[in-house]
Order: C-alpha cells, then sequence, then structure tokens
C-alpha cells in the first residue's frame, strides 16, 4: 500500500501525506456526528467550556479529546485497517493507539503553535506518530498544518512561551530564524502522517466563514515500553489493552546555540516533570 518513494519521504521529512485515504461519504459522516455531539454538550478534556455566546472561536467550539473512550464511531476510526497497515508500513511495526482529538477550528480561532507531539507522549523507547484526518479543504487562509521538514531528527526541544494571541497553547518549540516552515495543503479525505519529533502546528483561520476541521489520531509503535500517564490504556489495533508502565517525563531537552555561525542543538536543557496533556 506505501510505495518505496512514500516511504522514503516519510523517512526523510517526517511526514507524508496519503491523498482520498477516507471517502467523501464517511468525511462526511464523521463531520455530521462531531458537528451533533459538540452541539449536544460538553465533554471531559474540551479545551474550553463550550459557551455558545462567547467571542471566542475556540469556546464555541473547543476541541474535543479521547472521544474514542466514549464513542463507538470514534473507537472505530482510530482502529481503521488503512490506518493501521498505513503506520504498520511507515514505524516497520504494529501500532498502539492512544489517543483521538477533533479540531473544529472555525473562522476567527487561534491555533497551535509549533510543538512536538512527543513532548506531550513521552513515547519510550522511540517516539509517536499522528494520523491527521482533513474534514474540510485545509489551506493557509483557514490555517492548515505547517510543518518543519526534517526536524523529525531533532531531539525534544526545550519549549519556550508561544505567542498566545496566536495560539491556543502556551509553549513553543522554537526554530532558528529563517527555517523552512511549510504549510501542508490538504482536501477533505486526505490523511497526513507525522512523526512524533517532527515539529509541526498552525496559524490561525483567517477566513471569513470557513471551519477547518480535523480528527486526529496518536499511535506509538508497539515496541514502545512507556507512555505518559493521560495516555493509558493504550490499545492494539483490535482493540484489546496493552499493558504498559507510565512514562514519566521530565529529563534532558535540546536548545539551540550557534556553533561558527551555525545553529546547532545542544541537549543542555532540563524539562521539569509536568502533566501535560496535547
Ligand atoms: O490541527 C492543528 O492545528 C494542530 C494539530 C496538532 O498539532 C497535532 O495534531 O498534534
Amino acid at each position: 500500500m506505501i510505495a518505496p518513494a512514500q516511504k522514503q519521504h516519510f523517512d526523510e521529512r517526517g511526514f507524508l501525506v496519503i491523498k482520498g485515504l477516507f471517502s467523501p461519504v464517511e468525511v462526511e459522516t464523521l463531520t455530521r456526528h462531531y458537528m451533533d455531539l459538540r452541539q449536544q454538550g460538553s465533554y471531559t478534556g474540551d479545551f474550553a467550556g463550550v459557551d455558545p455566546t462567547s467571542d471566542d472561536p475556540l469556546k464555541r467550539f473547543p476541541r474535543m479529546i479521547m472521544m474514542h473512550r466514549w464513542d463507538e464511531l470514534s473507537l472505530r476510526w482510530m482502529l481503521d485497517k488503512r490506518i493501521a497497515s498505513t503506520l504498520t508500513a511507515l514505524m516497520e511495526h504494529e501500532p498502539y493507539a492512544v489517543q483521538t482529538m477533533i479540531y473544529f477550528k472555525p473562522a476567527g480561532a487561534r491555533g497551535q503553535a509549533l510543538h512536538q507531539d512527543q513532548y506531550y507522549l513521552r513515547v519510550q523507547p522511540g517516539t509517536c506518530i499522528a494520523a491527521w484526518l482533513a474534514l474540510d479543504t485545509c489551506d493557509q487562509e483557514n490555517g492548515c498544518l505547517q510543518v518543519v521538514p526534517g526536524s523529525q531528527a531533532w531531539p525534544l526541544l526545550c519549549t519556550v512561551k508561544a505567542d498566545i494571541t496566536q495560539s491556543f497553547t502556551d509553549v513553543t518549540a522554537p526554530i532558528p530564524a529563517g527555517t523552512e516552515v511549510m504549510p501542508v495543503v490538504m482536501d477533505p479525505g486526505d490523511v497526513m502522517f507525522f512523526n512524533g519529533q517532527l515539529v509541526h502546528g498552525s496559524f490561525p483561520n483567517r477566513s471569513r466563514d470557513r471551519f477547518r476541521r480535523s480528527l486526529i489520531g496518536h499511535y506509538i509503535a508497539g515496541e514502545a515500553e512507556m507512555v505518559a500517564k493521560y495516555y493509558h490504556p493504550a490499545l492494539r489495533m483490535d482493540g484489546s489493552v496493552v499493558g504498559l508502565e507510565v512514562s514519566e517525563g521530565g529529563g534532558s531537552c535540546g536548545i539551540w546555540v550557534d556553533q561558527d555561525g551555525t545553529p546547532v542543538i545542544e541537549l543542555a536543557g532540563a524539562e521539569g516533570l509536568a502533566n501535560r496533556t496535547e
């Protein structure tokens, strides 16, 4: 299913978009399902309480998280065979599934500052991988994903404060001036798979009236022994529970230093032990 050139792209650049992995009917069904759920109330893990009268678009349409723990359609999507076989080909291991999220990102909503997913998941050994399904056309106007190609080869970076007028999260992975940040334009039904060390995020939705909805699954390689507490229980792709240990986080992180005029990463920083959830 994955051609050698696609695997090479993933290995070298840290991400791969598979066009049309989900059909227009499936996208329509999923979009309607989550819009209905969002309309029906609030759920554990909502980024912000639902407030239909708020000026903040993210309070009117907060993202939902870990829906697979209580919603059958989300569970089925997370364990979908097409996702499982693509992940297995890319990681060369069976995946374990640990997280679902739906971002509504209506017009005017802030984005999510550049970050590495592994900062949150703390998978050991190895890292995590995401499957990011576009439910709408995602382009620069409505705040598509942005990636730093090749950054999956970097270690975990020490975070700094993010600009919370642009991002709903408050920390970011710093990158040197001039580093390529590439928009990933996608059509509904396309899925982007990306390595958990890849620096990525998104800018605000600057459109007048367009949503930028996406359904996201996070996975870890089946060789992993630990993941941060919030992501337990991990599931095999047949839905059965895997007994993994809790990864506490903390430890060293990379900071950028100047070496003869070139920015290089030194593992000189230390992250505190924190309970972070993406
Ligand atoms: O969809 C976005 O804007 C950001 C998503 C993201 O960072 C993630 O899935 O880890």
